[in-house]
Order: structure tokens, then sequence, then C-alpha cells
């Protein structure tokens, strides 16, 4: 969303330009008290200026994460610690991320895409193993985060945050609001719906509706889907997966489908805000850092890893996005409206109703044409 990214890129910009030298790196490492993890810290102390093999620290970290998904205070405060220094871009779906990567040469080091996106990057053969002695810090996540199942013992993947995906509501103007996918159908509505953007989740949203199973490969149900979204598309404002934020806090937009933390950045703005979980489900996910194959920097990623995997840097994120972290030696820093609130860390009852988005393969080709035809209807 436009404010607070152009603070961010003020900051990150500034810190581009104003890199700390190696020496200000070291003389900051002995006074923060910076645990070296392993020879290769060491190996980084002697290394040459700008080094950029997997066992030194670089002077540059090239990171891709979702938009609206940090603390104002996570980079600067690595930049400085570190003397590193880094350019933070940001995409709002995992379709334009696997697009990114794919067209070649995009120069990150990490990326942070979804559970399922995981595992399409990993068939992919896009992804690098994480050299784990780098991040003992790893120690800090909630042990169901050490094994997911789409990369147990992160060998690729270290979960960053995990929410879900549901309706962001403006309870003044949607008086007669249930929480139901229907509502996203509701012509009363008409003109200040939005739907996310990435193919998957606006699926989902449709198979829910319809009572399928939303990893279905049934080419007859994703059509039928299909036209349950077409129906839908005249009553939509746009299909926006950055702009919401703002649209829900300035009354403009009054049903969005959107992710967990997001809406609820939005309701720190609107009290008139809120955020439900439908009753006929949605999707939960886990974003995670993963190193592209091709990452210039691959150690000062490990470093940016097992940084973000400090209690109070991983709390700092979440009291900042309002989205659940994966850490649990962060607990104790998150505040407790965050770790109290059902929407955010959901109970068994309202877990049972969530899914995960799988990687579905070759059957992949029928929701992206599918995805095509309505967005060029
Ligand atoms: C942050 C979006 C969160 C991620 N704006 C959805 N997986």
């Amino acid at each position: 969303m436009g404010k607070r990214e152009d603070e961010l890129k003020v900051l990150f910009i500034k810190g581009m330009n104003e890199p700390m030298s190696r020496r200000g790196f070291l003389r900051r490492a002995g006074t923060t008290g910076l645990v070296l993890a392993g020879a290769g810290w060491l190996a980084g102390c002697g290394g040459d200026e700008g080094g950029s093999g997997d066992t030194e620290m670089s002077d540059q970290l090239n990171i891709y994460n979702w938009s609206d998904y940090i603390a104002e205070d996570t980079i600067p405060n690595f930049e400085e610690e570190f003397g590193v220094s880094v350019t933070y871009d940001n995409y709002s779906s995992n379709d334009t991320l696997l697009a990114k990567l794919q067209s070649g040469a995009a120069g990150y080091d990490i990326i942070v895409p979804s559970d399922y996106m995981v595992t399409t990057m990993l068939q992919l053969d896009l992804l690098q193993p994480i050299n784990l002695d780098n991040v003992p810090n790893i120690e800090n996540l909630y042990p169901r985060f050490r094994e997911t199942p789409f990369d147990p013992g992160n060998e690729y993947s270290i979960p960053w945050q995990w929410g879900t995906t549901g309706i962001g509501y403006n309870m003044e103007r949607v008086p007669d609001f249930r929480p139901s996918w229907e509502m996203m159908w509701d012509e009363q509505y008409s003109g200040n719906i939005t739907m996310l953007t990435e193919i998957r989740d606006v699926f989902a949203v449709a198979l829910f509706r319809l009572g399928y199973d939303i990893n279905t490969t049934d080419e007859a149900q994703i059509n039928e889907a299909k036209e349950l979204l077409l129906e839908q598309k005249p009553l939509l404002k746009h299909y926006t997966s950055d702009t919401y934020i703002d649209e829900l806090a300035s009354n403009d937009t009054w049903l969005a489908h959107g992710y967990s933390g997001d809406v609820f950045q939005a309701v720190a703005e609107n009290e008139s805000v809120g955020y439900a979980i439908p009753e006929e489900g949605a999707v939960i996910w886990v974003d995670s850092m993963c190193i592209p194959k091709d990452a210039p920097h691959k150690y000062t990623a490990e470093a940016f890893m097992n940084y973000v995997l400090q209690p109070e840097v991983g709390a700092a994120i979440s009291n900042y996005v309002w989205y659940a972290s994966p850490n649990q030696a962060a607990e104790e820093f998150i505040d407790p409206e965050i770790l109290d609130d059902p929407a955010i860390y959901p109970p068994a009852e309202v877990e049972a109703r969530l899914q995960f988005i799988e990687d579905l393969g070759e059957a992949t080709t029928l929701y992206n044409d599918a995805f095509a035809e309505l967005r060029a209807t």
C-alpha cells in the first residue's frame, strides 16, 4: 500500500546509498554481541570487501517479499547491525513471484513463497538448500514449523509468517454481513467488492462456495468455478492484492477478499472494518523464506534468516503486520491482543475448516487457463 511502502522505500534507498564499511560491520558486531555461528562467520571477517562467496558476508542483500509484510525497522536495524545494504522489493501474489523467478536473472537472495509455491519451485528446481549451521535460531520455531508438509526439516524454507484468507468487511456499509463467501456475490454491494489477484486463491473462493475441494483437478468443477467467477466479475471494483488495505480503511471497499493481517492493518485505521473466516471454509497458508538457486549472496541471506528468527525481531514483525508468527520464542514479545485473537491464531474448531492450497503439478494449467479467460473477458 502506498504510504508506508513509500516511507520504507525512502529508508531502503537511504540504506543503499550509505552502505556501512566492513570495518563498521565488525565494530558493530563486536558491540552488539553478535553471535558468530560457525567458521563461515569468521571467514567473512577476513573476506574481501564486497565478497559474495557462500561463506562470506557481502555488503549487499536483495530481498523480494510480499507487500505490507514487514515492520518498519526490520531492514534498517539489519543494515545497521550487519553493515549490509538491503534492496527490498515487493510482490503481491505467488504468481508474480514465480513469473519473476522464471524470467531469470532476478538477482534475489531471499524470496518468500507460500507453502504450495515452495513445492512448485522445488519441482522446477528454482531453490537451493539452506545451510542451517548458519541459522542456529531455527531452534526458535514451533515444532510444527520445523516439520512443514512441504519441506520437513526446513531444508529449503524457513517460515516467515502465517495466516488465513477471508473477508474484510465494513460493518456500517454491510449491515447484513454474514460470514459466507456468498456475500462476495451480493448485488447490493456492486462496485464496492474486491477480489485478490492470485489464481488459486480466487478459485478457492468459488470452489468453497460450490462445496468442492479447493485442490480439485476435475476440469468440469474448475469450469463451474470459472462460470461463478464470471458471474461475479461485473460486481467487482477490481481484482487487487495490495490496494484493499487503504480502500477498506477509507470506506471505499466494503467487501474485500483479503489476507488476515492485511485486513487487520485496515482495522487499525478504521474501526468499522472487520475480518471474517467464512463458514464454508477458507485458505490457511504459511509463507517461508527461501534462497533462489542463482542467489548472489547466499551466506548473507542465511544471516538475515537467522536475524529474523531472533525473538524480538520476529515479534516486532507480527506486532506491526498483524500476522501470526511461526516463532515460538517470539511469543513473549508479541502483543497479547494479537496472540489472543482467534482470527489471528485460530482455535481448533476454526482450524478444522481451513485448508492449504496444494501444488497440482500439470493440472495447474487448468486453473491458469480458466483464470486467463476470466481476466480477459
Ligand atoms: C501480505 C500478504 C500476505 C501473504 N500483504 C499471503 N500469503
